[in-house]
């Protein structure tokens, strides 16, 4: 199916400590994503980025709270995003790092009732209170439902996004303590590296769809650590153990096969720990398969 599709750069690193992700968005772009998708016979624009300032530029200017830069920067990819959402087209937004798709979920969802498939090592669902490192892109999720900062979960529209009903975890293989916990109580269902040790991806991404078949248009968020770092070097926070690359191309074609899929995020490529580009490029390749790409 040829679609219209709207590409939107988010180059912020504000939600982790490691510089690098700040520029996923170039190296998703030199790999060639816009004329990847144009093969695929799509219609493609390239809407740019999301103005960011760097840690630098923000100190320099007496920067206020990490926080309250995050929670501004989601708040213009919402308002950026939404009328290409209710247009129908396809949406893809290029991190940055995680904390960007409090954002574009909040978009993702003025569509109606979506569910969302969210592919990650981590599960991002801290709150301040329970992480260990501070960082905003392990809270992503917890936001999503509402839980954690009140300006965070207040992106687009007050009170909670999505109910955890309607997200469905894939490839998750580390949890802080405390998350571990508040994630088993959540109600949002996850399979893990094990379930896809045990079953395969193709069992897992069938079961992943069957639990949100209520919820007829799907947001996909694929971090890049859920690969494999064999796979995907450049990522921020890697984890061994990770989808290889035949699991990762085959979850995307059968995500990609059951026609709901309206919008996607690439998150966390860090081209500094990239080797050659490898990471970003990965990236492009999924997408395609996402997107109608086909062996035969
Ligand atoms: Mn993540």
């Amino acid at each position: 199916m040829q679609r219209e599709i709207r590409i939107l750069g988010v180059p912020m690193d504000l939600g982790t400590n490691r510089r690098g992700v700040d520029t996923g968005p170039s190296a998703v772009r030199y790999a060639n994503l816009k004329a990847r998708l144009e093969q695929l016979g799509h219609v493609v624009h390239d809407e740019g980025n999301v103005a960011v300032l760097n840690p630098e530029e923000r100190a320099a200017r007496g920067s206020d709270k990490r926080q309250h830069a995050v929670a501004a920067i989601c708040q213009t990819v919402y308002e950026r995003a939404v009328p290409w959402i209710a247009d129908d087209n396809f949406a893809i937004f290029l991190g940055g790092d995680h904390s960007m798709s409090i954002g574009s979920v909040a978009a993702a969802a003025t569509r109606g009732p979506i569910g969302m498939i969210w592919i990650d090592a981590h599960s991002d669902f801290n709150i301040p209170e329970t992480s260990p490192s501070g960082n905003i892109h392990g809270m992503p999720v917890a936001a999503i439902i509402g839980e954690g900062p009140e300006e965070l979960i207040n992106i687009g529209s007050p009170g909670p996004t999505l109910k955890p009903a309607q997200i469905v975890q894939i490839g998750i293989r580390n949890l802080d303590t405390i998350e571990r916990e508040r994630l088993t109580r959540s109600g949002i269902h996850v399979f893990t590296m094990r379930h896809v040790d045990e079953f395969g991806i193709g069992v897992v991404a069938r079961q992943a769809l069957d639990r949100l078949r209520h919820l007829p248009r799907l947001h996909v968020s694929l971090d890049m650590d859920s690969l494999d770092p064999a796979e995907a070097p450049g990522v921020g926070t890697p984890v061994p153990g990770g989808l290889t690359y035949r699991e990762a191309h085959l979850l995307m074609e059968i995500l990609g096969d059951s026609g709901r899929v309206e919008s996607l995020d690439i998150v966390e490529i860090n081209p500094i720990l990239d080797d050659r580009n490898q990471t970003a490029e990965l990236s492009v390749g999924l997408t395609a398969s996402l997107l109608g790409q086909r062996i035969l």
